[in-house]
């Protein structure tokens, strides 16, 4: 680890990430102080056992005094106080630009707007498939300061970024990165969608290998002198997922059988290929062990996950998809086997993305949309016909029993983030499962 150089430090924030910046400059005994908006912020009965003086109200004028601001991805660079401070000349920085600073293993750097934490945590799992050590951390959960550790041991550090996370990152170097897919999220933070496909192409910014998708420029960094790979659907892709051949290939070589897969659908083969790029690039061989491991990886909790088959009818947990992309990736992905039988439960917070991409998918596929939550209604409205609101999932569960016939699906797959409702998308899921279940 490399030594942290002396500050005066503010961390903005004291969830998750700012907990773990201010145990970090605990450990490595410097000082700093902790703003945050809330009146009760999460992490503070945890920080006053490192320090009972460090938590201050938030105040602009007074983070004028300071060197460096490390700010919570749950808070905008663009907020007028840390503007104004960044206007001013103090340095802006997040969690993962410390954690650059101090790391010396080689990085795998993850991000894009769907299939990051099923991709990060694939990926930590086949590289110990392949004998190598992983530390797994980043916007899955665990922040990326509690990964550093001393042990000159062999192993590698799986990253999954956010665009908020890359905002406030300047010097890491990954060995691999990738952006596996772009679409519509998170308008509610940025200017417009260009500012937020900015921040995700960050993560190339030192890379020195770039795994793109084939089908998504905007995956794909318009000069770099990195070198590259590629995964996609078509045959140019270095990993391609051959769905009419039902194969995933690198270059001859025929990996594995599409229906020898765990995951379902044509998007979770593409992130096993985004895998194996990533760990191609990190010089791992793709070998019997690693090719088993891929197969038999099951995938994680609320991401399309089977919750039961009650009289003949599928329930399906997608409560992760919380905007359009995964949305519809998810019906198209279940649309082969239940053709026009998918009833689909959607609605929450949009977080202001254009809901419209989801019409056509909705017209194709759908037999019946129960829509709720703060942006139902504009779902509702894209086949009126097809739709009914409801006012909670419980509703919605009942009305879809309802609706169904043998040989249906109930899809949860709300397209929505779950603030309006739920404490967040694991709440939700949870909900719906429990709900399912007592059916
Ligand atoms: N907040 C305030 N005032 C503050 C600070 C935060 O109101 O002063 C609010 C934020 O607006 C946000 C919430 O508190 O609604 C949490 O923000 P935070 O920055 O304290 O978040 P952490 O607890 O540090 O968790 C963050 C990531 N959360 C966000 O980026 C919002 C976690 O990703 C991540 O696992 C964690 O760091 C460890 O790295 C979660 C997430 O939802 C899963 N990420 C978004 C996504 O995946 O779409 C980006
Ligand atoms: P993220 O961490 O980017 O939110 P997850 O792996 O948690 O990604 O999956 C989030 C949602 O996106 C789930 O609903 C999942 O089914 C869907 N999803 C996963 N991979 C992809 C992909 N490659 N393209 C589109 N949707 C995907």
């Amino acid at each position: 680890i490399n030594a942290l150089e002396q500050k005066n430090r503010l961390i903005l924030g004291l969830g998750e990430t700012g907990l773990s910046v201010a145990r970090y400059l605990s450990k490595n005994n410097q000082s700093f102080k902790v703003m945050d908006t809330r009146e009760q912020a999460p992490g503070s009965d945890e920080l006053a056992k490192l320090d009972a003086e460090a938590l201050i109200p938030w105040n602009g004028e007074q983070m004028l005094g300071y060197e460096q601001l490390v700010v919570s991805p749950g808070i905008a660079v663009t907020q007028p106080d840390i503007a104004k401070a960044q206007d001013y000349g103090v340095e802006i920085a997040g969690d993962i630009e410390l954690f650059a600073q101090a790391n010396q293993l080689p990085v795998i750097a993850i991000t894009g707007s769907n299939g990051k934490s099923t991709v990060t945590e694939l990926v930590g799992t086949l590289l110990e498939a392949s004998g190598l050590k992983a530390l797994v951390g980043g916007n899955i959960g665990v922040p990326a300061l509690d990964l550093l550790v001393e042990s000159s041991d062999e192993a590698v550090v799986v990253l999954e970024l956010s665009s908020f996370q890359l905002e406030t990152t300047y010097s890491l170097k990954p060995t691999a990165a990738t952006i596996l897919n772009i679409s519509e999220d998170h308008l509610d933070r940025y200017v417009d969608y260009k500012a937020y496909v900015e921040a995700k192409q960050r993560i190339f910014d030192h890379a020195e290998v770039i795994i793109e998708n084939s089908e998504d420029e905007l995956t794909q960094p318009s000069d770099t002198n990195a070198n590259r790979l590629s995964f996609g659907f078509s045959a140019h892709s270095d990993w391609q997922v051959d769905v009419k051949a039902g194969v995933l290939r690198r270059a001859e070589r025929e990996v594995l059988s599409l229906n020898e897969l765990t995951l379902q659908g044509a998007h979770n083969a593409l992130n096993v290929a985004a895998a194996f790029a990533l760990l191609e690039a990190t010089g791992v061989v793709i070998n019997e062990a690693v090719i088993n491991s891929a197969k038999s990886y099951r995938g994680m909790p609320h991401r399309s996950q089977l919750v039961a088959v009650k009289g003949d009818v599928t329930y399906i947990n997608d409560s992760k998809a919380t905007n359009v992309g995964a949305t519809v990736a998810a019906i198209n992905s279940f649309a082969p086997k239940f053709g026009k039988k998918i009833i689909l439960i959607a609605g929450g917070d949009a977080k202001g993305a254009d809901l419209s991409s989801l019409q056509e998918t909705i017209k194709t596929h759908t037999k019946k949309v129960i829509c709720f939550g703060k942006d139902g209604g504009t779902i509702a409205g894209l086949d009126p016909h097809k739709s009914i609101i409801v006012s909670s999932l419980e509703e919605a569960v009942e009305q879809a029993v309802a609706s169904s016939d043998a040989g249906d699906c109930v899809l949860l797959s709300p397209a929505c983030a779950s603030w309006d409702m739920f404490k967040n998308y694991i709440e939700r899921g949870e909900q719906f499962e429990q709900l399912v279940e007592a059916l």
